[in-house]
């Protein structure tokens, strides 16, 4: 793998004060004095001069006027700082930025293994060289555009809850993009994100396991943000859309990406309350695909029938033309015309 570009590195207990910053600038909601952060954050106030400058830097516009202090004017649209700043507590370890890479969720597989990442650490690039879908097809991944994160997560869930760490990315990226954009976001069973019929994202979750334990679940998530039509590729023009396409509007992927960690750290803990019941309920509220009349591939086979249950261990349960029931734990689902 291509060595990525350190820059932008932001690891939570590494350096506290950049998003410790933005957070304080955030919640004042207006002009905050300087003596204000800097008896806050217990450093000098020609060190918080230093500390602005360097954000403004990484493209924070952050207004200074004398009398009243610093006022945070507009952050960058992608940013380390601004989402550690949204998300820091228990849950959530750190977040590691790069502009270039081949891709977050190889990168967490390795650095799970090489350094060990705590689980709670989030890889985000803004652009991926071999952005990766499910066996072995590619996520397209231009710079500037859309959310490519892998979270690192050491679940304590045996293999036959793996489903779990599909389910909740999904139900966290839907609720996410219908509070900032107000869209309503169905899952096409397995991993699919799908906004009026199109792909808006995908999610490829992959676990190093033995029998009875997941050891660690790289959870990747790519979302098509601010991408228009002439970004697309052609060929997944037809079948591809982001945020911006369907409602004309430029979003803040740090927004975003805080909005979709959020959710996933509620999500997670209501799991452990309330049990996978919940879970799996708001999962079938929300497919694309039960009822529907669909074609479902798996390797060389194509398999019709009606989808007719999700069962309790994320399997889809189709209902052949015989009347009889098939289990599927994988396959690529196409709806089609009853
Ligand atoms: P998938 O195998 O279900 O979807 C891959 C297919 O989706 C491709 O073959 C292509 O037809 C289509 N496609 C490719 N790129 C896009 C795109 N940007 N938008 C819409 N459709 C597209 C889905 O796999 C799981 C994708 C996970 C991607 C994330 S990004 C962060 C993390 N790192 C990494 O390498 N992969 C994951």
């Amino acid at each position: 793998m291509k060595s990525p570009s350190k820059k932008g590195l932001g690891l939570m207990d590494a350096t506290p004060i950049p998003w410790q910053l933005i957070r304080l600038l955030r919640e004042s909601g207006g002009y905050i004095s300087g003596e204000k952060i800097s008896s806050e954050l217990g450093i000098t106030r020609a060190a918080v001069w230093k500390k602005i400058e360097a954000l403004r830097e990484k493209g924070f516009i952050i207004e200074a006027v004398p009398s009243k202090g610093y006022r945070l004017i507009k952050p960058p649209d992608l940013s380390a700082e601004e989402i550690l700043a949204g998300i820091c507590g228990a849950f959530w370890k750190g977040v590691l930025f790069y502009e270039k890479i081949d891709s977050t969720n190889e990168l967490a597989s390795a650095l799970s293994i090489k350094r060990n990442l705590d689980s709670g650490t989030v890889i985000i690039a803004d652009m991926q060289e071999k952005g990766k879908g499910r066996m072995g097809r590619s996520w397209v991944s231009p710079p500037g555009l859309n959310i490519y994160m892998s979270i690192v997560l050491r679940p304590e869930l045996g293999p036959r809850d793996s489903t779990l760490l599909t389910i909740i990315p999904a139900l966290a990226c839907a609720a996410a993009v219908r509070s900032e954009a107000g869209l309503d976001i169905m899952v096409k069973w397995p991993n699919d994100l799908v906004v009026q019929g199109k792909k808006l994202g995908g999610i490829l979750t992959e676990l190093k396991t033995d029998l009875d334990k997941i050891h660690v679940a790289i959870i990747g998530i790519g979302l098509n943000v601010n991408m228009t039509g002439r970004d697309f590729p052609e060929e997944i023009r037809p079948i591809a859309t982001s945020m911006r396409e369907v409602t004309g509007k430029l979003y803040s992927r740090s927004a975003v990406i805080i909005g979709i960690l959020r959710e996933i750290e509620y999500l997670y803990a209501k799991l452990k309350t309330d049990g996978k019941e919940a879970m799996l309920a708001e999962w079938r509220r929300v497919s694309s695909i039960l009822g529907k009349k669909v074609n479902v591939s798996f390797g060389n086979e194509i398999i019709s029938g009606i989808a007719e249950e999700l069962d309790n261990d994320g399997m889809l349960i189709l209902r052949l033309p015989s009347g009889a029931m098939k289990r599927m734990s994988a396959g690529d689902v196409t709806i089609m015309k009853s």
